[in-house]
């Protein structure tokens, strides 16, 4: 039984893993598929763009695909990245330059105003069935210094509320029991077979 998530992340696809692994299903990703075309983001909202994808590519393997759109959004920056977070620093997509970006543009915002959040919206789609969508935040702030070597993207400085460690150093199943993505999971837990194995 295999899941194919739509993306080429791969540190989106090893929280996936253990999160479908535990039911069973072996997870597939698009780098498993190159002949898949890119898929341009063109939304501008995570629903649109994960429906975009995971419709889009359901369609091309007729079978099921799950697909993440996900993002930081920060206060002091009215919202930004947001949908624009894997590309914040340019096309090029390095996690670095996206962490040192946002630390420059928050270098004279004080720490009561760095607040933030991750989003996570997740569409399951399926041949001729009407699509999953499931959705989840987690608060937390921007630190001044990355820390950490778990996780990926703004992990080393995104520190969830009520915590002193960055995500990046938090486990993955520590980072999974509370992040916006397993909380999405959860969600989508509750549902997902019963809409798949109909
Ligand atoms: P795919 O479209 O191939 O799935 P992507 O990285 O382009 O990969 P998104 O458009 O959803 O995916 O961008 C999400 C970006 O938001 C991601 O590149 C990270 O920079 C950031 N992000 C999302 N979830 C995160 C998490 O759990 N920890 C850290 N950063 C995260
Ligand atoms: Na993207």
């Amino acid at each position: 039984k295999t899941i194919v998530i739509a993306t080429k992340n791969p540190g989106k696809a090893k929280e996936f893993d253990a999160l479908f692994s535990a039911a069973g299903y072996q997870v597939k990703t698009l780098l498993d598929y190159p002949e898949i075309p890119e898929v341009e983001e063109t939304g501008h909202t995570f629903e649109e763009n994960a429906r975009l994808k995971a419709e889009t590519i359901a369609h091309l393997l007729n079978r099921p695909v799950l697909a993440d759109d996900s993002g930081l959004s920060v206060d002091a920056l009215n919202g930004m990245p947001g949908v624009y977070s894997a590309r914040f620093a340019g096309e090029m997509k390095s996690d670095a330059a996206n962490n040192a970006k946002l630390l420059h543009e928050l270098t004279h915002v004080p720490d009561e105003d760095r607040t933030a959040h991750f989003h996570c919206t997740l569409v399951f789609a399926a041949p001729e069935k009407n699509s999953l969508s499931v959705s989840a935040d987690w608060p937390g702030r921007i630190g001044r210094i990355p820390r950490g070597d778990d996780g990926f993207g703004y992990d080393p400085l995104f520190i969830p509320q009520g915590m002193e460690k960055t995500a990046a150093e938090l486990s993955r199943t520590e980072k999974n029991a509370i992040s916006h993505r397993g909380q999405a999971m959860k969600k989508l837990q509750k549902e997902w077979r019963t809409w798949l194995e109909a």
